[in-house]
């Protein structure tokens, strides 16, 4: 992600081969590795530890960390609530993982 490549949404498995439809709502999450847990506001691929900068795609008012909501927001994540650009959102909370693959 940090070097711009394209991210890729890896499907569940089952006993029937890979699954290539997944049902997308508006309050589906997808979790990047993206992170401000470290330290509030500076936001870090956590796999390659490398700066949240070359490449942002931030919802309107996005980082908020919540906006005073109890739980702060320290991931990175996006779904159709925000057309898919990025929200920060409590870790702890449900979503699927978008996962980063090389080129083949
Ligand atoms: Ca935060
Ligand atoms: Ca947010």
């Amino acid at each position: 992600m940090a070097d711009g490549s394209d991210l890729h949404l890896v499907h569940e498995s089952n006993s029937d081969g890979p699954r290539t439809e997944t049902t997308i709502n508006d309050k589906q999450r997808f979790w990047t590795d993206g992170s401000d847990i470290t330290e509030e506001g500076k936001w870090v691929w956590m796999t390659s530890g490398m700066p949240v900068e070359n490449y942002t795609n931030w919802g309107s008012s996005q980082p908020d960390n919540g906006s005073g909501a109890v739980l702060p927001s320290n991931c990175l994540c996006l779904g159709r609530w925000m057309e898919f650009q990025w929200d920060d959102n409590p870790c702890s909370e449900a979503g699927l993982v978008l996962c980063e693959k090389p080129d083949v």
